[in-house]
Order: structure tokens, then C-alpha cells, then sequence
């Protein structure tokens, strides 16, 4: 019998009063990645927004930009990448000091190209995309934060953005 829902878990209550904790992502569009869910926006094209668009369309659905934690996590976006595409990183607050956009989560792990961060060109690069070109895919660059790209949100199970 299904007692109660919430946007994140299914509550379940088994006939031997064994409840059972469910992750659920809040529509089937996300998918579900083990304690993570995530929606890869605009890879077929029909979207592409500036970082700071990106940042507040995924807030907007409870979320924020993602957080890739490490290798294994940042492979699993591989497959639907087309097109150089936002993550949450940025080093808007402080020039050179990256941090993920939803303001907690730690920078455990980053994949950044060779040369990368680099302020192409003497700009100020301030947001970073994957990249999806065959030799440097899923590599990681600095680019500029006014760009139209696909982005990827994610909403973490245990968390809720308050803003
Ligand atoms: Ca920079
Ligand atoms: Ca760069």
C-alpha cells in the first residue's frame, strides 16, 4: 500500500510493516543516477541557454546545475553529449576559486582539459561546459558565461534549494 509521496521517495508500507525508501525524480524525464537526478536540457537542439538561464531553469525545477562528483558520474553523462554543455561550476564568486552553483556541494573531483582553466585569450572565463568534440570529450573548459549551450541539472535525494 503506497502511504505517502513525496517528490523525492516513494513511500511504501510492506504487509510485514517493513517500510521501504524508494528513490523517485520528480518526472520521468529525469533520470535517476544513484543518489542523483538528473535532466540533460537542450541536447537535441530545441534549447540552449546562457549559464546564469541554465542555473535559474534548474532552481526553478528544485534543483540546481550539476555537480559531478567523480569520474564514474561524469562518464554517465557521456553518452547524450552532442554539444559543449554547462555543469555548475563556475568561478564567478572569486576569479580562480571554482565552486559548484548550489553553493554546498564540495569540488571533490574535475576533469578539466589540458591547459584548462585558462581565461582564453586573457577573458575572464567564468563558467565551465563539457566538452563533446571525439578528442577531448567530457573534458572540462572555462568558457564564457553568455554562451547559448545544452546544461544539465541535477536535484540531490536529502537536499532542498532554498534561495
Ligand atoms: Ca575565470
Ligand atoms: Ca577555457
Amino acid at each position: 500500500h503506497i502511504i505517502t509521496f513525496s517528490p523525492h521517495f516513494l513511500f511504501i508500507m510492506h504487509p510485514d510493516a517493513m517500510t521501504l525508501l524508494i528513490p523517485q525524480c520528480p518526472l520521468s524525464s529525469w533520470m535517476l543516477f544513484k543518489n542523483k537526478c538528473f535532466l540533460f536540457k537542450g541536447k537535441s537542439n530545441e534549447f540552449r541557454a546562457n549559464w546564469s538561464y541554465a542555473r535559474s531553469w534548474c532552481r526553478e525545477q528544485g534543483g540546481d546545475l550539476a555537480v559531478i562528483d567523480n569520474q564514474y558520474e561524469n562518464g554517465n553523462y557521456l553518452r547524450e553529449l552532442h554539444y559543449p554543455t554547462w555543469i555548475g561550476l563556475s568561478d564567478l564568486v572569486e576569479e580562480n576559486q571554482y565552486a559548484w552553483s548550489d553553493g554546498v556541494s564540495p569540488v571533490l573531483y574535475t576533469n578539466w582539459n589540458e591547459n584548462e582553466p585558462n581565461n582564453a585569450g586573457g577573458t575572464n572565463e567564468g563558467c565551465v561546459s563539457m566538452h563533446a568534440s571525439p578528442v577531448f570529450h567530457g573534458t572540462w573548459n572555462d568558457t564564457k558565461c553568455d554562451q547559448a549551450k545544452p546544461y544539465i541539472c541535477k536535484i540531490t535525494f536529502g537536499t532542498s534549494h532554498t534561495d
